[in-house]
Order: structure tokens, then sequence, then C-alpha cells
């Protein structure tokens, strides 16, 4: 293995442990939409990508956006990005490893004349932890975000676009964004998050397809009583019904070969101890590579729902926040990552992703791509996430050699 990329990839790991302490909770990593340590994010990275000669912005998303030195204004462009939020307590690497991997290859391809410049883009918001709807950012690059989306409110009142004009931005430039013309594709590095690679012992993984997710809230609706006077039989307890709801879910997603189904969040109203919940609000996420598999299960799910209210004498109503279709990535794109891996004499493993990215959105305006690195222990979104060191050094060749190719292919 080249030392020099050996060294770069120790620099790369060692930014993103520097950027996981940019969090809004102490002693652990959680840094959401356009949160104050966003800023903190933002100016590391600028202070790089200044040192690399990069022009760097922020746009209306609050997406950072840095642009190879020497780049015309109007000229073809590849894009290399992820998204530099996290979920709470999060590991150090989901998202910001795509965003460093970027800076660090244009490092690694200062002295490399392209016909094309790289311009490197760290989107505010994936995870959809905020405001309960993800890809803010990515969908704002693409064009796709809805208005809607700028009214929808944080746990603290606070709408979209509070949160852009808090973070210094002004709302009306997020829906003035366009889609790069010159863009001729987009590139995202990122952790695998499962354990698919590490069972391979792989160090990398060219992913083809992503698959489809479905975000919901389910409210259920019963009425809040005392919890000491209350008989069992006269209860119309929402959090319980929830619960039920909660199994049923876990045993549909079981029926069916390739999907999952889960409830990440619960919250019960009043939220007492001595009080029987009357509300209660279950978020659901289902996900599978065929969309009409996915669609199909949650009808299943959500008819369920309705089961589980009609016995306990409850009502409930349900909030679509995303409905994302599974996403083919860029054959000529993928070809070329595969061409790349095996360049650099590592084994081509194709693989899908159960985990949802940018590059999702962004193939809808451009060629998209991804490359995944290993998940030791399959583990993620938890603050044992990480990468190995020769595997992040093997991204990296990748890398070079993928834009190598793209750039003989552009001359
Ligand atoms: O939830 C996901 O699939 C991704 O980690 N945002
Ligand atoms: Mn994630
Ligand atoms: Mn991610």
């Amino acid at each position: 293995m080249d030392r020099a990329l050996v060294t770069t990839a120790q620099e790369v790991i060692d930014c993103c442990h520097l950027l996981a302490n940019c969090t809004e909770e102490p002693g652990q990593t959680t840094r959401t939409f356009l949160s104050a340590p966003m800023h903190q994010v933002h100016a590391h990275l600028s202070a790089w990508m200044t040192r690399l000669g990069m022009t760097v912005s922020v746009d209306g998303a609050g997406n950072i956006r840095g642009v190879q030195a020497g780049a015309p204004a109007n000229g073809p462009r590849l894009l290399i990005g992820s998204h530099l939020d996290t979920v709470p307590n999060a590991g150090a690497f989901d998202g910001i490893l795509g965003v460093v991997a970027g800076i660090a290859l244009i490092d690694i391809l200062q002295q490399t004349p392209l016909p094309f410049a790289i311009e490197v883009v760290g989107f505010s918001e994936e995870e959809g932890v905020r405001f309960g709807v993800p890809f803010i950012g990515s969908r704002a690059l693409a064009g796709t975000l809805t208005a809607d989306v700028l009214n929808r409110q944080d746990g603290s009142g606070r709408d979209v676009r509070d949160a852009l004009v808090d973070f210094g931005l002004n709302p009306q430039d997020i829906t003035a964004m366009r889609v790069p013309v010159d863009a001729i594709g987009y590139v995202e590095f990122h952790i695998e998050q499962g354990p698919v690679l590490e069972s391979r012992s792989a160090s990398v993984g060219v992913v083809h397809a992503i698959a489809g997710q479905s975000r919901l809230d389910v409210e259920f609706i019963g009425s809040a009583n005392h919890a000491g006077t209350t008989p069992m039989s006269l209860r119309r307890d929402a959090l319980a019904g929830a619960a039920e709801w909660v199994g049923v879910c876990e045993r549909v997603a079981r029926a069916h070969d390739g999907l999952v189904a889960t409830v990440g969040r619960i919250d019960a109203r009043p939220g007492a101890t001595n009080v029987i919940a009357g509300r209660c609000v279950a978020s659901l996420d289902v996900r599978h590579a065929d969309d009409d598999v996915r669609r199909s299960a949650v009808g299943i799910i959500l008819a369920e729902a309705g089961q589980v209210a009609l016995r306990r004498h409850l009502e409930i109503t349900t909030v679509t926040r995303l409905d994302q279709a599974a996403t083919p990535l860029s054959p000529p794109l993928v070809a070329l990552f595969q061409d790349a891996v095996a360049r650099v004499g590592l084994p081509v493993h194709r693989m899908t992703s159960g985990a949802g990215h940018d590059a999702m959105v962004v193939a809808g305006c451009m060629p998209a791509a991804m490359l995944f690195v290993r998940s030791p222990g399959g583990i993620s979104h938890h603050p044992d996430e990480t990468v190995r060191l020769d595997d992040v050094a093997d991204m990296l060749a990748v890398g070079v050699a993928f834009i190598e190719e793209l750039a003989r292919r552009q001359a």
C-alpha cells in the first residue's frame, strides 16, 4: 500500500474524530440540521479547503461547498459529497467521512490536471432528526425541496425558516437554489453501516442501488386518566395500543424477505408515571429494494394499526414524512467504480444499500454513484461505529483511480 495514501487516510480518520467533537451534547456526537456546532464543522472544513486554495461558500440550505483551485466559474464539475449532520449519539464517520474524503482527494490530485473541476459538498441535513424530514440539503441542491418542508417545526416550535435565519442564512435563498448546471456527476464515499463487506472480508464495495424508504408518524389517540383509579376494562390507553402495534410491525417485516420495519421513536403524552397515556406518536421506517413490496407492507402495517385501534377504542392518524423510491445508481459510473476497484488490485463487490443516502436524491438530477467502505462489526448510528486505516487507504486509492479514469474518458 502506498505510504502517502496511508498517511492521508490517517489524516481523514483524525479529521472525522476531531469533527465528532462538534456536538450539541457534550460526551456524545449529536449534530442536527443547522445546529450551533455545525458552524464549527464549517470552520474546520473551510480552513482545510482554503489551505488547498479551494473556493469555499455556504449555499441557501447551509450546505458547505468547496471548489478546486483554478476551476473556471462555469465548467464541468464532478461533485463529491455526503452529509455533515448526525443521528443522536452517533459515530464519527456516517456522512462526514464522504465530505472529508472529497477534500483529501483534491489534496492528493493537486498536481493532476483534470478536464473537470472537483466540487466538494457537505450537505446540511440528511438524517431527518431535527425536523422529521430527511435530505433537506440534497433536495435543495437537486431542486426537489417542497415549500411545506420549510414550515416543519422542531421540538422547540421553530420551523426550517427560523433555523435558516438563526444560522445566518436567508430563507429566500434555499428556494432559489438550482441544480449545478455543469455537474457531470456526483460521487459519495460512505461507510457501509452494515455487515456485508465484513462478511466478505472486503474493504470496499460498489453500490449499484439504494433501497427505497417510507417514513411516517402514526398517532394513537385514547384518553388520559388516573393510573390508580381507572380499571383496566375502562381504559383507552394510547401507549399500550402503540406497543401492541410495534410487535405487529416486527411480525410483518419478518414475514417479507428483505423488508425492514422500525419504530425508533415513541412519544407518549402526558408522559407521567401515574397517568394513562392519552396520545402516543410512533415513528415508522419501512425499507425494501422493491418499491411495490415496501408500499404494500406499509399498507398492511397501517391496516393493522387500524385493527389495534378498533379493538382498543382508540383513534389513529398517520402522516407520511417521506416516500423515497428505490434508486438505481448510474450504470456507467458504477462500472467505472468497478474498473477502479479492479485497477487497484481489490476484489469487486457490487451491493445494494439498505441505508438511505444523499446519492439517492442527487441521482434524480445527475449521474450518481457510491463506494462503501467496510464497517467493522457492521455497527453504525452508534458511538462504536468505526473504520479501518487500511480500508480508508483503499477507498482513497479507488477514488483516485476512479477520477483519473473519468478524466481520461472526458478528455
Ligand atoms: O437512515 C438512513 O438510512 C441514513 O443513515 N440516513
Ligand atoms: Mn445515517
Ligand atoms: Mn449517512
